[in-house]
Formats: C-alpha cells, structure tokens, sequence
C-alpha cells in the first residue's frame, strides 16, 4: 500500500467553493445586485489608480470586467489551496484566512452604494460554509492520517464527501441564480404596474400627536413588520396569477389579474398585526390598502347559508380559515393589490393578498392568496390552528409606549409619553397612564379615520427625581379596559401592560 499524502489543499478548494457558491446562491435569492465576488472586483476597480485602469482597459478593451472577476476567482483559489494547506498544522489556521477572506468581502459589499445590513448576509452565509464544510473534511482527512490501515478507505470516503459536496454546490448556485432571475423579472413587472383606482396619500395630518419618537402613523413599506413561514418569497407575474373561489357555493368563480383589479376598487387604511407580538412588540402596522371587497365578490355566488368559514389557500401552500362573517360584513376586509399607494412589495404578498380588518393576520391576512374555499370549521382547519393556535383570531384591545424607552433617563418635573394603542373594529375610546401605580392619567389621542387603525397617544406628566414604573392601557369604543393580566401570545394573542421602567435626575 503506497501512503500518499493527504489532499489537504483539494478540501480547501473545495470548502471554499462551496462557499462561494452559497454566497452566489444567497445573493442572488436576495437580489442583491452583485455577488460578493463581484463586489470585491468593483473595489479594486476603485481602489485602482486612474492611469492604470485606462491602461488595462486600453489592453483589454471590453473584456476588462470579465478578466478582473476572473483574477479575483484565480486568487481566491490560491487562497482556498493555501487555506487548506494550512489545516495541516490546526483547524484555527484556515479559519485565519476564511475570516480576513470573509472580511476583504464585507469591506467591498460595505463599501458599494446604498449598501444594507442585508448585503452583508451572502458573506456571511459563505463564511459559514467554508468553516463547516471544511471542518467536516478536514475531519475525515484527519482519520486517515490516524489510521494509516484504513487511509485508503477514509480516501474513498472524502473523495465521496468531496465530490457530494462539489455537486451540491454547484446545484445551489445554479437554482440561487434560477430562482434569483425570477425574482428580478417579477420585480421589473412589478415596478411598471400602474393599477386603475390606487392612489397614493399621505397620513391624514390630525393622526399625528406630533410627539417625536412616536411610531408614524403610517408605516412606510419598507418598515412594515415580515412574518411567514417561506424561505425563498413566491414570485408570481400577474399574468400568471389567478384566484379560485369555489366549495359551498352555488357558482365557482376564477378571476385573473385584470378581472380583478376591473373591478370596483376601495382603498382604506387598515392596521395589521400579528398574534405572535408580545405585549410593548413591534409586529404591528398601519397602511393604506387598495383593493376588490371580498363581501362584494362572494355576493354573486350563492353562499350556503350553513358555510361558516373561508379556507384560503397562498400560492406556497399555507393556508388560514377565516370567519365567513368578517368577510361579508360592512367591514373592508379585501383582496390586496396596494399597499400605500404601491403593487404590493413581494414579500407582503404580490400580485395579491388579503386584509381584514379586526382579526390577527394567522387567520386571515394570507399573502400570496390563490384559493378561497367556502367550507366550514368542522371541516377546515389552517396552518397556524393546526399547531394549537385558536381558530378564531379576534385582535385584542393593546397599547405601547414609544417614547420614552425602557431604561431611558429624564429630567424630573414635566415629561412626555407617547405612543399608539390599537382595537381594530372597534376603536380606542381612552388611554390612560399610570406612574409608579399612582392614578390612571388620561391621555390626549390623535384621530383615526376609522376603527379600523391604531391611534397615537401622548401625555405630559409630572415626574419626580428617582427610579420609576411607568405602564399604559388603552379603554375601547366597546367600554373594555385593557386587562393588566399578563399572558402569552400562544393560542390566541398576549395581554397585559406594557410597562417601562424610566429614571428621572435633576434637571
Ligand atoms: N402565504 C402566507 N401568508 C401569510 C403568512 C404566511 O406564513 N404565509 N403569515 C401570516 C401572518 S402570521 C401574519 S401576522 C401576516 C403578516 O403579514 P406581513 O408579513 O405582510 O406583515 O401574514 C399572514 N399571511
Ligand atoms: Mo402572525
């Protein structure tokens, strides 16, 4: 039996590829504009002095981009070799090179225009590609070096590993750029789209309690709260997407994107939260929806006066039953096709979703929506439901203070709270606020158009030197006072106070 030596630099090659792969996947997922790679050869188009670059581009001519993401490939083997060579000696010294590789990555990203902490992300999940798989094969190398009688099948066994692994990587990063292209021609389709009937406004002035610090009123798109259970966001073309409404009716009914964005359009804004936020959370926003009444299209259908659900099915599969009631009442419960004045963002749901006022988003709000089935509770049971959670998902009356944080430190004498309670459909009468389990002090509310949203609060109190408690609770239209008893979210949405702990020092 020969003992050849170990390929330690192959692993490295090939953990680094791996790497650069998962990266390339991640990014192109996120539609981030460029991968890492890419990013790095940009700096050195930078970093380049001027004379120089026009040389190479003189030499090159167009090619120049191409050869330079090439040299940037060819180094980083070099670096993947070197990496690995080096895994001789301790799995630490790799990882040296893996992190300051990681970190030249991050500097270039960092460093592009309008860079965000999302852009950070494809490094990072290459990074912890390369740690893992590496050590994985640095392990099965160090076997056969232990037992020198087995080195030829510990061989067999990397060689399998190694070449898993290669042919892993190369799948994702050929799927990361299929599902990627995807994505950006949804997103081209998406930003072209101009819908008959949706109008962009700004909050009405008078839902402002003009109080710095104060959540806005209206959550801009960007900051709207995300959950879901999708790892890669459906990305559907209009023109592909259509909605199937059937089960107890007595006609079914299949509508496209431009039946139904013909038909008659309602805008209304509309305060969307989640049953998972604890009490004081920030899952919950406010936006003006525009889209197709979901009463006035079950109207013409001959709903079976025994149904009392819809099961509503998203284009990824999940699903949600929701009350035949609060879709077919007054309220504007409604298949989404705007949000603040825009096509929905794909990760709220494009081309279309639901909303409906007054219930939890887990059993009602489906993004992505491409299935109402009318049916019953007894028969139909959604994602979230099928975990435990309550079938009936009713918001419950909250408040919050934003202002000030918990653990902030104020001037004693008059200071100012503020921040937003909610009862969606049923409206805020009062919220009050209590200092150290004194007296419940009104506070002053800004208007709301509707019951349908939160509303801002703000009050001024006085506020001795010293360490205090401050807590809110917010009294609905329907005369409930927020309960003080604390509970989870799990089954049916948390309660209790939100409470802040604050300390005031001399002015
Ligand atoms: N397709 C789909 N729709 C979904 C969900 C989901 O997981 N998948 N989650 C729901 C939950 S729990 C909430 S709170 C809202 C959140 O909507 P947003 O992400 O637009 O804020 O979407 C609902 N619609
Ligand atoms: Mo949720």
């Amino acid at each position: 039996m020969t003992t050849r030596r170990p390929p330690w630099a192959l692993a490295g090659v090939i953990a680094g590829c791996a790497g650069l792969a998962t990266s390339y996947a991640t990014a192109m997922v996120l539609t981030i504009r460029e991968s890492p790679v890419v990013a790095v050869a940009e700096g050195l188009i930078r970093l380049t002095p001027g004379a120089v670059a026009e040389r190479a581009i003189a030499v090159l001519g167009h090619l120049d981009k191409p050869v330079l993401v090439a040299g940037v490939l060819l180094a980083l083997l070099g670096c993947f070799a070197g990496a690995g060579r080096l895994a001789r000696r301790g799995w630490w010294q790799p990882a040296v090179v893996w992190v300051a590789l990681a970190a030249v990555g991050l500097a270039a990203v960092a460093a592009q225009r309008g860079a965000g902490l999302v852009d950070a992300l494809p490094v990072l999940v290459g990074l912890l590609t390369w740690v893992s798989v590496h050590s994985a094969l640095i392990d099965a190398l160090r076997r056969g070096v232990r037992r020198p009688e087995l080195a030829s099948h510990e061989r067999r066994v990397f060689l399998i590993v190694a070449g898993t692994i290669s042919l892993a990587s190369v799948g994702i990063a050929v799927a990361g750029r299929f599902v990627g292209a995807g994505r950006r021609h949804v997103e081209a389709s998406r930003r072209l789209l101009r819908i008959p009937g949706v109008t962009r406004r700004q909050a009405p002035a008078d839902t402002s309690v003009g109080l710095t610090g104060v959540t806005p009123w209206q959550t801009p798109n960007e900051d709207f709260y995300l959950i879901d259970t999708t790892i890669a966001k459906p990305t559907i073309e209009p023109d592909e997407w259509s909605l199937r409404i059937h089960g107890m009716v007595e006609r079914e009914l299949t509508l496209s994107y431009t039946d139904l964005v013909g038909r008659q359009m309602t805008e209304s804004w509309i305060t969307l939260n989640c049953v998972s936020n604890e009490v004081g959370g920030g899952l919950v926003g406010n936006a003006r929806w525009s889209g197709v009444r979901i009463a006035d299209l079950l109207e013409d259908l001959g709903i079976d006066p025994a149904a009392d659900c819809v099961l509503q099915t998203s284009h990824d599969g999940w699903t949600c039953a929701t009350p035949i009631e609060a879709l077919t009442d007054d309220r504007d419960a409604m298949l989404a096709v705007a949000m603040n004045g825009r096509p929905l963002p794909i990760e709220h749901g494009f081309p279309v979703r639901t909303v409906v006022p007054g219930l939890y988003g887990y059993v009602s709000a489906t993004k992505w929506v491409v299935d109402l089935e009318v049916s019953t509770f007894a028969d139909s049971m959604g994602y979230w439901t099928d975990k435990g959670w309550s079938a009936l998902g009713p918001v419950k009356i909250a408040s919050r203070i934003d202002v000030p944080r918990s653990g902030d430190d104020v001037e004693a004498g008059r200071v100012s709270f503020g921040g937003v309670a909610w009862h969606q459909h049923t409206g805020i009468e009062a919220v009050e606020v209590q200092v150290d389990g004194g007296s419940w002090e009104r506070a002053r509310l800004a208007s709301a158009p509707s019951v349908d949203t939160w509303v801002q609060w703000a009050v001024t109190l006085d506020v001795p030197e010293g360490d205090h408690e401050v807590r809110v609770r917010a009294i609905g239209k329907d005369g409930e006072t927020q309960t003080s008893v604390l509970r989870a979210p799990d089954p049916d949405g948390a309660t209790g106070l939100h409470t802040i702990a604050i300390s005031a020092s001399p002015a």
